[in-house]
């Protein structure tokens, strides 16, 4: 049992796979909050029913559909309120596979302030993913990094743990991306601070089961965003 660590998985039309993933997150003991936006699937009501039985499940529900990131923000206010010491973050798709969070968490045990489970580092990979969302992943983490000049390998990653205080540290209640570019405009954040950043291997599986919410809007959103931070970081600096 781990008490001190909360897993934040947000939902949106995840009936399919919500049961399974709070099994498998409650199966090793860690905190689960869920946090659904009004899934019109049922998921949110289908995590109440989890959470009547068991008290190691917290549901956050929101009224509509906002994107990740103003998702995982309330969720993070929640955590911190209910002073959670390990937070993380994690898809309910099963894209992230459940069993890699004890590495994650090991690593903050043992120093790091933000530990990312990560698709390009040595050990790390994609299985069956389309070569468009290959092609959009990698090109995406490539444009980013050069941008934003951050040796973090996989900025979009949205498989991590937080250390408490360092999360603490950072303002991701006033983040701007609200799709992937919030975990770009996250690692940032954290990078810039000066925080402890450690990537950990972790091969990343397309969903089985459930529709994906990822669109051209979400892409189109990190893009726009990663340029004008790194335009504005380069103006900054000619001018300090
Ligand atoms: N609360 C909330 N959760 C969301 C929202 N959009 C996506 N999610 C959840 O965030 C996680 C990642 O979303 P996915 O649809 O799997 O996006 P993705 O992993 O980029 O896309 P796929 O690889 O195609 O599945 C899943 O658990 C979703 O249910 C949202 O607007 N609100
Ligand atoms: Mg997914």
């Amino acid at each position: 049992m781990r008490a001190d660590v909360l897993v934040v998985v947000p939902t949106y039309n995840e009936a399919e796979n919500v049961v399974q993933i709070a099994a498998a997150v409650r199966g090793l003991g860690y905190g689960l909050l869920v946090v659904d936006d009004g899934s019109p699937d049922g998921t949110g009501e289908i995590a109440d029913g989890l959470a009547a039985d068991d008290s190691g499940i917290g549901v956050l529900h929101r009224t509509k559909k906002e994107g990740l990131g103003p998702a995982y923000a309330a969720g993070f206010r929640l955590a911190l309120e209910q002073e959670a010491q390990v937070i993380c973050e994690m898809d309910a798709d099963f894209s992230h596979d459940p069993a890699d969070l004890p590495r994650l968490i090991a690593a903050v045990d043992s120093g790091a302030a933000l530990a990312i489970g990560s698709r390009y580092v040595p050990g790390g990979g994609v299985e069956n993913w389309p070569w468009h969302r290959r092609w959009l992943s990698r090109g995406g983490n490539i444009y980013a990094g050069t941008l934003l000049r951050t040796k973090v390998k996989d900025m979009t990653a949205g498989f991590r743990a937080f250390r408490a205080d360092a999360l603490k540290k950072l303002d991701f209640a006033s983040c701007e991306a609200s799709g992937y570019g919030f975990q770009v405009e996250m690692a940032w954040s954290a990078s810039r601070a000066g925080l402890e950043i450690q990537e950990v291997p972790i091969i990343f599986r397309d969903r089985a089961r459930g529709t994906s919410k990822m669109g051209a809007g979400i892409a189109l959103e990190a893009m726009w965003l990663v340029t004008k931070w790194g335009v504005g970081n380069l103006l900054g600096r000619r001018r300090a």
